[in-house]
């Protein structure tokens, strides 16, 4: 059985070379913020489960094909027959790291995933439950599934991580908090950007101190700031650690969030301290940005200490 079981939605990704409005060839993968984070920690050798709606379509096909072959457990992936197709996103790099993504997705499989969707991938009893505030943001049904799912984690004491992933294309930030608040009382690990924490909040704080106080209040027994070239702060009730980001030249931006995630989670789940746990999700997230894609660049175990060899080596 798996340790850890993720849900929400995996798109199809189709990425440019420069400016879409050009045409010319895309690549074609695909991408989902709690896919990512499956592959990342598949990779680094944890037993994982992806539920999720796929389109009955050659991209769904794709979605399925790709979690299968990352050794992620799929078999509670459901493929959606009702004629909804699997989402779509196109990314296009416009400056430097600065990435646009454009989402064809309303009205996805993936969009109308329901609690019936998931809550039989958790029967097994799994330690850990990853999901995003992304999937809140895809319809009505999806934001049921995440508040029904994390209930059913909490009666059945499975570890709750929640990475808020507050995406302003799909909804406002007044909407975002009132979905995702609710979540807070089912939360055992939060996981936010600094600029997602005003989020997790019922009013504002006069600080970052005050806000995670207030999140710990609440309940949540870690929060995990990212702070990107920053590196990341962890909070417990026995206080706070700081960890530098590694340095590593930036190719792609995109996915580092879902693989500082894996890195944190597989830590933990191998019983790391927090600063043995934050090293590592700040070494996987650099892999992430060091190469491109959202998933692809992810490290496996034994590749973890690759950033500690001499730069411009060749491992011959
Ligand atoms: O974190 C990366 C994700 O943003 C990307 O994979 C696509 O899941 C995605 C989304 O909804 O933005």
């Amino acid at each position: 059985p798996p340790e850890v079981v993720t849900f929400g939605e995996t798109m199809a990704a189709l990425r440019a070379h420069g400016a879409l409005r050009l045409g010319g060839s895309l690549g074609l993968s695909v991408a989902g913020a709690e896919s990512n984070v499956a592959i990342g920690l598949a990779r680094l050798g944890h037993r994982v489960r992806w539920a999720g709606r796929v389109g009955a379509d050659e991209l769904g096909a794709l979605v399925r094909r790709t979690l299968r072959a990352e050794g992620i457990d799929t078999g509670h992936a459901v493929t959606d027959d009702t004629g909804r197709p699997t989402g779509l996103l196109l990314t296009e790099p416009r400056l430097g790291t600065l990435t646009r993504v454009n989402y064809y997705r309303a009205g996805s499989a993936g969009s109308a995933l329901s609690p019936a969707d998931v809550l039989p991938a958790l029967a097994s009893g799994p330690r850990l439950l990853h999901l995003t505030g992304i999937t809140p943001a895809l319809s009505a049904s999806a934001a049921e599934t995440a508040l029904a799912a994390v209930t059913a984690a909490g009666a059945a004491d499975i570890t709750v991580c929640l990475d808020v992933n507050y995406r302003s294309r799909l909804w406002t930030s007044d909407r975002a908090r009132t979905a995702l608040r609710p979540l807070l009382a089912h939360t055992d690990l939060l996981i936010a950007s600094e600029d997602e924490l005003p989020l997790m909040l019922e009013r504002p704080a006069a600080g970052e101190a005050q806000a995670v106080h207030s999140i710990l209040a609440a309940g949540v027994n870690e929060v995990v700031i990212k702070r990107g070239a920053r590196g990341a702060t962890a909070f417990t009730a026995d206080g706070t650690t700081d960890c530098p980001a590694r340095e590593v030249g930036a190719v792609d931006l995109v996915g580092a969030g879902d693989a500082f995630v894996a890195g944190y989670l597989s830590g933990r789940l191998d019983g790391a301290d927090m600063p043995a746990r934050l090293h590592r999700a700040v070494t996987t997230a650099a892999f992430a940005v060091a190469t491109r894609g959202d998933w692809e660049g992810l490290p496996t175990r034994d590749e973890l200490g690759l950033f500690d060899q001499p730069e411009g080596m060749t491992i011959r």
